[in-house]
């Protein structure tokens, strides 16, 4: 996992570490959801499996010093921000070694030193803050942008058109990231918008949409190193509508009987890993030996988070009055 500068072809070893980052969300989940069923894990958990693509394409060309937002379902995306999985994973136990100290849990991930600045409850509220911090960066002079992940869920939030309407208006360097996986909890897009196509409701905002195949990481790699650049230089928003598919319920407690199996098999037959892993293969770039070393490598990391996250104590009752306050970026 690491950073690279705009514009830089990906190297062979750049694409191998994309796919080692995607297989690393998709294991860790996994391992997750067996956490929680075994009571080490308490509260909402929200699983990212099948995004995967979405997480490692658009982050992969920010810069250090950019800020990521992302909304519940998020351990993607804080993954994807290069945090520690044994911070992550801390953090799901509720442990003080965790990235928010172990007192956010699933929904509440933040990791500063990464920029990352949380995962959050409301859905739409990630939004006004990735406006405060697109108007933080124009007020100081500085060129990063705003990365804000958010559900199609999200679009009919008043949040997400007062932030649209502000950030377009005011010139707010972000870069407004829908992962369209076709429902809210247990309802269809087109049951739950009277636009379906959800670029279109941003277009009303004065800003470039553009849709994506979220379940191809080039794909989604291409269109965010223009778009980042795009947003980097113009300093005005840009949406962006991913279209991908979560395998998983909405949450760990849901079965998701309003999907038919076949819908879920058909959107698994395209599974962004297994196709970036033949894709990485017919090229050359990585042989069926490399991908079972690359998964077994992942896996031992993720015993070894658990481990570290078991070890690790709980937070002390003191820890109630710490980190609430902040200095302004
Ligand atoms: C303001 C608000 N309303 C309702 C909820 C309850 N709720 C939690 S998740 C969710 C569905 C959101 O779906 P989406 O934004 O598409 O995200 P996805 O689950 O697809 O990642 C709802 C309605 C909430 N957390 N916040």
């Amino acid at each position: 996992m690491s950073f690279i500068e705009r514009n830089v072809m990906l190297t062979k070893q750049d694409k191998i570490d994309i796919f080692r980052e995607m297989t690393m969300i998709r294991k860790f989940e996994e391992k997750a959801a067996q956490m929680y069923e075994r009571g080490n894990i308490r509260g909402f958990l929200h699983l990212y499996i099948g995004q995967e693509a979405v997480a490692s394409g658009f982050m992969w060309p920010l810069r250090s010093d950019d800020y990521v937002i992302g909304a519940y379902r998020e351990h993607g995306h804080a993954l994807g921000r290069c945090a520690s999985p044994r911070a992550v994973m801390a953090e799901l136990f509720g442990k003080s070694t965790g990235v928010s100290g172990g007192k956010g849990g699933s929904m509440h991930l933040f990791d500063i030193k990464r920029r990352f600045l949380g995962g959050t409850a409301i859905v739409g509220g990630g939004l006004p803050i990735a406006a405060g911090i697109g108007f933080a960066i124009t007020y100081s002079g500085g060129d990063q942008i705003c990365l804000c992940f958010f559900g199609d869920g999200a679009v009919n939030e008043g949040s997400f058109h007062e932030t649209l309407n502000i950030a377009s208006l005011w010139n707010l360097p972000i870069l407004f990231v829908c992962e369209n996986n076709l429902y809210g909890m247990g309802t269809a897009v087109e049951r739950a918008s009277a636009v379906p196509n959800l670029h279109r409701r941003a277009q009303c905002y004065s800003m470039a949409v553009e849709t994506v195949d979220g379940m191809d990481v080039m794909a989604v790699y291409d269109m965010a190193d223009k778009l980042i650049s795009q947003v980097r230089e113009t300093k005005h928003p840009i949406f962006v509508e991913a279209i991908t598919y979560r395998y998983r319920g909405h949450s760990i407690a849901d079965p998701g009987t309003y999907r038919t199996k076949e819908e879920i098999e058909e959107w698994r037959r395209r599974d962004p890993i297994v196709q970036y892993g033949s894709k990485l293969m017919d090229e050359g770039t990585l042989s069926p030996a490399d991908i079972e070393k690359i998964q077994s490598d992942v896996a031992s990391e993720i015993e070894a988070a658990v481990k570290f996250a078991q070890d690790s104590p709980l937070p002390q009752p003191e820890a109630l009055y710490h980190d609430v306050y902040a200095n302004a970026i």
